[in-house]
């Protein structure tokens, strides 16, 4: 194992991308397009609930492959960069051998750059089937979970039973206190079917396969910014599903704000140069929550199959809705995103106008501020700006000059009204489509 580098700090050596609303906002894809550039691509929270399509032309015959990364980093699309896996990320081990043969029969070799912290927490089944006792107790008022055991791992971590990386390897007392975790939860839901000697035994041919992965996840990350080495940290989920910012308690149950990626990677905030946030051209949400700018008619629809709007993970329908710029504003607050990427512009292209929201009315006076109390939320009258579209094909525009002059104008209201460059416009999936500016 690499010894542990003296703490020089080289400056802001890391990148780190976000998503800015509810999440599939097309992270994966900047991801894998910052990538080519980095050495090492991290996830420092969230776990398999997570879900990025991207979509690239592979080898010389240039065949186009969509890979879906879930846990895995989206940077280890490129053949150069070391994937890693940070401590504030929760691992269900099943999944990362699964998620990694598949990408693997894709034609990805990631054969010696594929890390995991030796801090991170592990999910298990028993925490996914609780995570569906969970959303069943809850009733009309469920979350809308992903049933990847999310919540309930994040809840052993912080109630100090959770089991790390780390344990795998003392198997003696990680046979001891998984037994414990396994009964507490027989006490809470009662007795639920679950192979408890079955899968501590599972587990310990797990923790030799996994071996070669498992690193000191502070050495690790410190050493390659000690080796000026490029490193770009894969938001996961967004900032209104983080645990503290979003729309509690419809979030998930991490910090997905940029706090996250200091408290989920052990390195400190001056190491942090960019900060890119990542916001659709309209809003899309997973599950349950208020969402003030949903479109329950023919335009939420049009936007739901233009934009293929269907969950990664779990394969839900996303609902749909305007651009909302309250949210947006909030966001850049919190993440002080230093430019944006405008993402699925193309999926507007049909509309004779186009709405944002620019306001929040309650009472007949506009709040000031994004509100905590969901109830409040829930009930505010938006306020709206309307735009005119383009109605045109924009998705094999290369520059920004060659948009329609709507498309530019709408552009530039989302960076005047907010403040933040718009450095990137997405206009298709693939890899090529996405302008720069
Ligand atoms: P969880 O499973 O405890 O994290 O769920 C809590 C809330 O967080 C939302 N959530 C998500 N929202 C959007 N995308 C996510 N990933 C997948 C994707 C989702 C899918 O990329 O498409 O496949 O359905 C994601 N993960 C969690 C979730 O909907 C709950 O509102
Ligand atoms: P993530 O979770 O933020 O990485 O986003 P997802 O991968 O869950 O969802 C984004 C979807 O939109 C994926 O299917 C992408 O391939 C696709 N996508 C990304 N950018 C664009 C774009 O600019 N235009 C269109 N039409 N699709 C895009
Ligand atoms: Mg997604």
């Amino acid at each position: 194992m690499a010894a542990m580098p003296k703490p020089t700090l080289k400056g802001a050596q890391v990148s780190v991308l976000l998503g800015s609303q509810w999440g599939d906002e097309g992270k994966g894809k900047l991801a894998d397009i910052l990538s080519l550039e980095m050495d090492v691509c991290a996830r420092c929270a969230g776990g398999n609930n997570a879900g990025h399509t991207i979509v690239v032309n592979m080898g010389p015959e240039k065949v186009k492959t969509t890979f879906d990364f879930h846990l895995l980093p989206s940077g280890l699309v490129n053949p150069r960069c070391a994937g890693f896996i940070g401590s504030g990320v929760v691992v269900h081990v099943p999944s990362f051998f699964a998620e990694l043969d598949a990408l693997e029969k894709k034609g990805l070799n990631c054969d010696g750059r594929l890390f995991i912290s030796d801090r991170a927490h592990l999910v298990f089944d028993f925490h996914q089937v609780v995570d569906g006792l969970k959303e069943v107790e809850l009733g009309g008022s469920s979350i809308g979970t992903t049933k990847k055991g999310i919540g309930p791992a994040y809840s052993s971590k912080a109630s100090r039973s959770g089991l790390r990386v780390h344990h795998l390897y003392d198997y003696e007392l990680f046979a001891t206190k998984f037994r414990k975790l396994v009964e507490g939860r027989f006490k809470r839901y009662g007795h639920f079917e679950y192979d408890t000697e079955g899968e501590i035994a599972r587990y310990r041919a797990f923790a030799e396969r996994l071996r070669p992965h498992i690193v000191d996840g502070v050495t690790f990350i410190h050493t390659a910014l000690a080796n000026n080495r490029k490193v770009l940290v894969e938001g996961a989920n967004a900032l209104m599903l983080d645990l503290d910012f979003g729309t509690y308690p419809f979030v998930t149950s991490s910090s997905t704000s940029v706090g996250g990626v200091c408290t989920g990677l052990g390195i400190p905030p001056q190491a942090i140069g960019e900060v890119y946030g990542v916001a659709k051209a309209y809003t899309t949400r997973v599950g349950a929550g208020p969402f003030p700018t949903e479109l329950l008619d023919d335009t939420g629809k049009h936007l739901q199959e233009v934009g293929a709007e269907w969950g990664v993970t779990t394969g839900r329908r996303r609902r749909c809705g305007w651009l909302d710029l309250v949210v947006l504003r909030y966001s850049c607050l919190i993440n002080g995103y230093t430019a944006l990427n405008l993402t699925k512009l193309d999926v507007l292209d049909q509309l004779a106008e186009v709405k944002v929201a620019v306001g929040y009315i309650v009472n007949g006076k506009e709040l000031t501020s994004f509100p905590a109390d969901l109830e409040i939320l829930a009930n505010v009258q938006v306020k709206y700006e309307t735009l005119p579209g383009w109605q045109s094909d924009i998705s094999k525009v290369t520059s920004f000059d060659k948009l329609p002059v709507n498309c530019q104008r709408y552009v530039e209201y989302i960076e005047k009204f907010l403040n933040v460059h718009i450095k990137w416009i997405g206009v298709g999936p693939g890899r090529d489509s996405m302008i720069v500016r």
